[in-house]
């Protein structure tokens, strides 16, 4: 195979903004060319204008690296909902992309997940060594389901088995750990959603009343049949973030989970512009998606990667390995991304997606969940390495 030496991963890191309690200066100690970054004080639904990013864009420059990647510009829930005003939201996401392509940042990131970004139950669950990481307890989102939010059907959707366990788990936990699991549990995306209580949940939920999947899929069709036009006029590179967790959660559709899915979204715009932000964490939590299998297929889509690795346990549950360990099988997905670049003769931005809180992290108070430094120095070393050796290996 002939290849050419440039063609490897542009190593990137995620920055939360003026918020972000870990600086841009670690990105670069950390090894990164490029910055994953969004408006995070800009109003969900509102305009960007080109003011704005330039600022943002100065202040990632000033600190020697640049902005890769936009993550994201997020989508308003009346354009997932298909509301009579979701015009007025479209058009201002268009704004939004020729604001962005006029300062030259040309791939965005979103996803079309109803109210919530991630769902975890746990954001400290310890492992052996004594680090910690993200748990997708699938028991106590059962019991979270039955017991807490009581909604309608709920308990008909699951194996009875397992909500038998579920509730013997949950009236097993003391009352502060199911308070602090309520709490996760509605935790939004830092600087994307905001967190949600109870109510709020449950009034959002009834929002959705009657949006089911095909529903959901005619909406996110029409949003692209206004936006990837626009992209592909403008040179931009939508990608769309995988569901996380990728199965239906509290009765809402999830639309974008699995490799039929990612096949229907190439079916129904196949515009280069219409593109995939592959997560192995997320595609990863899907036991059948076979993720080295999704990079050789879809791999002409992908123009954006978050790497990271689940480890499956029991009854439905997840945590977050390590970006080497865990299920992902990391070393058969790099050789095929490492392929994927050679053969399309072009770099693409890829991020350790989370890190486990570990070593002084564990002391800190305030990183993001998922984003403290250490843990993804960790992962985007290990990855860096893995790549290098890879790509080594197939130009020699
Ligand atoms: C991210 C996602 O932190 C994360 O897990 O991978 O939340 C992602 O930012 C969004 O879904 C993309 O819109
Ligand atoms: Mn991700």
């Amino acid at each position: 195979m002939e290849v050419n030496n440039n063609y490897t991963l542009i190593q990137t890191w995620r920055w939360f903004g003026q918020g972000d309690t870990v600086p841009l200066s670690a990105a670069l100690q950390a090894g990164a060319e490029g910055i994953v970054s969004a408006l995070h004080h800009i109003k969900c639904g509102d305009v960007w204008t080109v003011d704005e990013i330039l600022k943002h864009k100065n202040t990632i420059e000033k600190a020697g690296l640049h902005w890769a990647v936009v993550e994201s510009v997020p989508v308003h829930e009346q354009i997932k909902k298909g509301s009579a005003n979701r015009d007025h939201y479209i058009n201002n996401y268009i704004q939004s992309l020729h604001a962005l392509a006029k300062c030259g940042i040309k791939t965005v990131c979103y996803n079309f997940m109803p109210i919530l970004d991630w769902t975890r139950t746990d954001t400290d669950y310890e492992l052996t060594d004594g680090s910690k990481a993200l748990l997708f307890d699938n028991l106590d989102y059962i019991a979270f389901e039955t017991e807490v939010l009581k909604r309608d059907g709920a308990i008909h959707e699951f194996d009875s088995k397992l909500v038998a366990k579920a509730q013997k788990q949950w009236y097993s936990h003391t009352d502060e750990k199911r308070a602090q699991i309520i709490k996760t549990t509605l935790l939004g995306l830092p600087g994307t959603v905001e967190d949600l209580t109870l109510d709020e949940f449950k009034e959002q939920l009834a929002a959705y009343q009657g949006i089911d999947e095909n529903i959901l899929r005619k909406n996110y069709a029409y949003f692209l049949s206004k936006i990837i036009p626009e992209a592909e006029y403008l040179g931009v590179n939508m990608t769309v973030h995988p569901d996380d967790p990728p199965k239906p959660i509290f009765g809402l559709p999830r639309i974008m989970s699995t490799e039929a899915d990612v096949k229907w979204l190439t079916e129904v715009n196949n515009s280069p512009a219409n593109g995939l932000c592959f997560c192995t964490g997320s595609f990863g939590a899907h036991i059948y998606n076979d993720l080295p299998g999704m990079v050789e297929r879809w791999g002409d889509k992908i123009n954006f990667l978050h790497l990271r690795s689940v480890q499956h346990t029991h009854d439905g549950s997840f945590y977050e390995a390590n970006h080497l360990e865990g299920n992902a099988n990391m070393p058969a997905v790099m050789y095929k991304i490492v392929q994927l670049m050679h053969k399309r003769k072009m770099r693409i931005p890829m991020r350790p997606d989370h890190g486990h809180q570990m070593l002084d992290d564990l002391h800190k108070k305030n990183t993001y969940f998922g984003y403290s430094a250490i843990g993804r120095l960790r992962g985007l070393a290990e990855l860096r390495g893995l790549e290098m050796g890879i790509h080594t290996s197939l130009i020699h």
